[in-house]
């Protein structure tokens, strides 16, 4: 089948923690991966993704720390927002499931299969925390899981044996809120009876014989086992609404009754394209992606989401009518680290923001693609990184840039000589070098990722080794011409690999280009993010098989590509595993108390309640944030040193108490009047103080 365009996803991560490695080597790396090849191919690609915000997991974050659910999306959201940047991901659009669009768009989903009779609803007893007064749905309840024995199995699904599961199925259930023991108490909800799809599902799965053995081992012994019906909204009071208008037609109470995370994140998918489509100012282009035949719809994911994205997420999407499914879920396995299971609670992980105050996102990038979990759990570990940056990036790959860039520079004037009457081994490169576009490419293509990377750097072996073999440093004075073409087809070389390295290594690529001062090759950002410097962008993937410098075309700059990493610096990595609790879990001092003050002092103080009207960044400020706050009876303009814990869109629109008599100061060229009050906790992150009152209230 010919496709017109490429929808990639990749799994919508918790905005309950930081990124670590074993998401990178799920999900995030393949799918950039494959998105950067696409479009250096010249395809249609838009890539999504987003924060998954909504669910138990947040809930249960926020509860850890006393803070609320929005408090911990707002301080994770940009920080993996961030991280994601960092590395080099190159998504169309990373957005959140908090926002309105997202809202609006589960509704409607759930409205229509609602109207389609899709649902059953039923009256049932389920578990309750009578001390929490919250019902146990999904990670607020643990127990022993029926199928494995796993005793700390969640009330959705059970980690270690992938199993999804609901809270009366556990053994020995247990809440994770208080200590109390669960009670029983009626409620009603909503079921997506999967069953019904059952025929249809194996049907669709049936045609993709060519998808990952993995994949496919768990999808069918799912559907051996027979598709049960799942519940699909929750009695916990964060997630999106059941929308009134259904629950009121079919008699149903839906107050505190919220959409299951695991309906709503994925249509997260469907919200994000058309956010995308509404800043590119097309509203109606995202229709294209996910409803024309086109179109060739890749979920990256991570094994514990197989379920989802296979069955259940395809079982909706069939329901609905009128979308296109996956073409493909190229899921991978887990990824270890040091030999030992990756765990957040013990540390036992390497954190990606952690990671990238040290080093090069390229470095990551090419040592974790050779270690991913394609095919079954695979194991990260620093000498291992070191070795894959020494002797392959650096000896290999850097080292025959650098001779050649040197050798151009010293007996060729910095420029491209002439090849003149090439030798057979001059022959037989070249046609080799036309080979690797294409034998890279599938490899992408077929989500063979460490391939992909052999392949690249079989490219790099095979430059090392005509410069070996034509020895120009004894053919520079015996045999000018032979030590001319040697240059030549070297630098030819490298002109190809700065094309073919574009998805691995873009930062690196980018440097060889640089280098070689090649000018016009394809973006593998997206479209509106081009590179300023690729002028009209006429280079592709597959101009790579020929060579791509003129003669006599006059070379940039040499610079080193990488340098090698000592063994103290790997030392150090390997001590900070499980060494100290995460920066969340480390109990840090309470400042100490100020010194004491008379009532009259503080009656000086003139506190209000206002609300936050407008919120921007400032340019070149990375800590302020310039606020307009209406106190009722007039409006201030106040700086807020917040922008590093929230993003001006989340402040709009929230209660805010201020200190309203301060004198103004200027601050960056503009006038603060007043100061918003907030809460610093120990690990120094902010909270906004949020309280009722109507506006300009005083605050004693
Ligand atoms: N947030 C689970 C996870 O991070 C979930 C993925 C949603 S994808 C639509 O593993
Ligand atoms: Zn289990």
């Amino acid at each position: 089948m010919d496709f017109d365009r490429i929808l990639v996803t990749a799994a919508l991560p918790y905005a309950n923690g930081p990124i670590h490695l074993g998401h990178l080597a799920g999900a995030y790396l393949p799918a950039d991966l494959f998105c950067r090849y696409g479009r250096m191919k010249g395809k249609d690609v838009v890539f999504v993704c987003g924060s998954d915000e909504m669910g138990v997991a947040i809930m249960v974050r926020a509860r850890k720390e006393g803070v609320e659910p929005q408090d911990i999306v707002d301080r994770y959201h940009p920080q993996i927002k961030e991280a994601f940047k960092g590395f080099g991901m190159s998504f169309d659009i990373y957005s959140r499931t908090t926002t309105a669009v997202h809202a609006e768009t589960s509704q409607e989903f759930f409205r229509t299969l609602a109207g389609k009779g899709i649902f059953t609803t039923k009256k049932e007893r389920q578990l309750f925390d009578p001390k929490a007064g919250i019902f146990l749905a999904d990670r607020f309840v643990v127990g022993t899981c029926p199928t494995c024995g796993n005793e700390n199995a969640y009330g959705d699904q059970c980690e270690k044996c992938g199993s999804t599961l609901s809270p009366m199925e556990l053994l020995h259930p247990r809440s994770t809120l208080s200590d109390a023991t669960p009670e029983l108490r009626e409620t009603t909800h909503w079921y997506l009876p999967l069953g019904d799809f059952q025929t249809r599902l194996e049907n669709w799965i049936g045609q993709h014989p060519e998808w990952k053995p993995n994949v496919l081992g768990q999808v069918n012994s799912w559907l051996k086992d027979g598709l049960r019906e799942r519940a699909i909204t929750r009695d916990v009071p964060w997630g999106v609404p059941v929308p009134e208008d259904v629950a009121k037609s079919q008699g149903i109470d839906a107050s505190g009754k919220v959409i299951y995370v695991w309906f709503d994140a994925p249509i997260g998918y469907i919200s994000a394209t058309k956010e995308w489509a509404l800043e590119q100012g097309k509203p109606d282009e995202w229709k294209k992606y996910w409803k024309d035949e086109k179109t060739r719809l890749v979920h990256f994911i991570g094994k514990d989401n197989i379920v989802f994205h296979c069955l259940m997420f395809p079982a909706m999407l069939m329901a609905h009518e009128g979308y296109v499914l996956p073409e493909n879920v190229p899921a991978n396995e887990f990824l270890n680290i040091e030999g030992d299971k990756l765990s957040t609670s013990r540390n036992w992980a390497v954190w990606l923001h952690e990671y990238l105050e040290e080093f090069d996102a390229d470095l990551l990038r090419y040592a974790l693609a050779t270690m991913l979990p394609e095919t079954k759990d695979a194991d990260f570990n620093w000498t291992e990184f070191q070795t894959r940056i020494n002797s392959e990036l650096a000896d290999v790959l850097g080292n025959f840039v650098n001779r050649t860039m040197t050798f151009a520079a010293r007996f060729a004037d910095g420029k491209v000589p002439r090849l003149v009457n090439p030798n057979d081994i001059d022959k037989y490169t070249l046609k080799e070098l036309a080979t690797f576009p294409n034998r890279i490419g599938t490899a992408y293509d077929r989500y063979k990722n460490r391939e992909a990377v052999f392949e690249t750097m079989a490219l790099a072996r095979l430059g090392n080794k005509y410069f070996n073999d034509s020895e120009p440093w004894h053919t520079r004075k015996s045999n000018p011409q032979s030590c001319a073409n040697a240059i030549h087809i070297s630098l030819q070389i490298c002109a190809s690999l700065a094309v073919l390295l574009e998805p691995l290594l873009p930062d690196s690529a980018q440097k060889i280009r640089n280098m070689l001062n090649l000018a016009g090759v394809r973006s593998s950002m997206p479209k509106d993010i081009l590179d300023p410097t690729s002028g009209g962008s006429t280079i592709g993937w597959d101009d790579a098989v020929k060579p791509l410098l003129k003669e006599g075309h006059v070379l940039g700059e040499s610079s080193i590509l990488f340098t090698k990493i000592e063994d103290e610096v790997i030392e150090a990595q390997k001590a900070k595993l499980g060494a100290k609790p995460t920066q969340m879990e480390t109990e840090l001092a309470f400042a100490p108390l100020k010194d004491v003050i008379t009532y009259d002092d503080f009656a000086k103080l003139d506190f209000r309640m206002g609300t936050v009207l407008s919120a921007e960044a400032i340019p070149k400020s990375k800590k302020l944030l310039k606020l307009t706050i209406d106190l009722g009876f007039e409006k201030r303009q106040i700086l807020a040193g917040a922008a590093e814990h929230f993003e001006p869109e989340a402040m709009i629109g929230r209660r805010v108490a201020i200190v309203a008599n301060l004198a103004p100061r200027l601050m960056m060229g503009m006038e603060s009047q007043g100061m918003v009050l907030m809460a610093e906790g120990r690990d120094g992150q902010l909270a906004i103080m949020e309280s009722i009152g109507e506006d300009g209230a005083i605050i004693k």
